[in-house]
């Protein structure tokens, strides 16, 4: 059986030989899933003298393609991408993804909307039918900080469920984003159109962005415990 590392593995080294070619222009996403996407990333270069150009979600992202010694690119110089290749928290049976459990999804999500195509990868325990399914940690909502207690407020009386403000490891204070945002964890949320929720969530004063990804992601490349890799489109 194959362990979650080597699934993750499977499903970034087939995004990447199938949807990278010369001359791309690359989102690279964050996340340990990632991480084998840019090792690939960066044999391919290497080996097939490949004109690459990197856009990174995160620090995470830019910080791995300077370490595989990557071309490093922006939206300013590159705002139209080829592909964005990316992990996620989960997968439903409609390719609409909770991301941001690493914290990265307002970038995630900007250039993910630059891309001709996101392709997502990840490992057999991130698919589900229905969101929420496989994910418990809620989902999350990027913030401005001192708005976060009137947007929970209103998330948990107009919609449901529970909101938490994510804390740090050592509890020593609240998560910071790399855009100096706070994070909120939607949690017990029920079974809704996502669609319509997502723009209800986009509207509460505050909100900067949400970790729904709705009607984005074109294919989902799942690494299997068989040692195989299944694709969603
Ligand atoms: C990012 O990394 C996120 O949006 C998601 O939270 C996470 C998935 O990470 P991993 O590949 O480590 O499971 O893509």
């Amino acid at each position: 059986m194959a362990s979650l590392e080597s699934a993750k593995k499977l499903a970034a080294y087939k995004a990447v030989d199938l949807h990278v070619q010369n001359n791309s222009i690359v989102g690279v996403g964050s996340g340990s899933t990632v991480v084998y996407a840019v090792e690939r990333l960066a044999e391919r270069v290497k080996n097939e003298k490949l004109n690459v150009q990197c856009v990174p979600t995160s620090f995470q992202a830019r910080q791995l393609i300077i370490q595989h010694r990557l071309h490093l690119t922006d939206l300013e110089i590159h705002p139209r991408l080829d592909v964005c290749i990316d992990g996620a928290d989960e997968v439903d049976s409609t390719l609409t993804l909770i991301k941001g459990g690493g914290g990265c999804l307002l970038q995630e999500k900007i250039v993910a909307s630059c891309a001709k195509e996101l392709i997502i990868i990840a490992d057999y325990t991130k698919n589900s039918q229905k969101l929420g399914e496989q994910y418990k940690k809620g989902i999350p909502i990027e913030v401005v900080p001192m708005a976060y207690l009137p947007i929970k407020t209103q998330i948990e009386n107009q919609l449901g469920g529970t909101v938490e403000l994510r804390m740090a490891k050592a509890k020593a204070g609240p998560v910071v984003t790399d855009n100096g945002n706070f994070i909120l964890d939607w949690k017990n949320f029920q079974d809704y159109k996502w669609d319509t929720i997502n723009t209800k969530l986009n509207l509460i004063p505050g909100v900067v962005e949400t970790g729904l990804f709705v009607n984005m992601a074109k294919k989902a490349y799942f690494g299997l415990a068989d040692g195989s890799v299944k694709e969603q489109i």
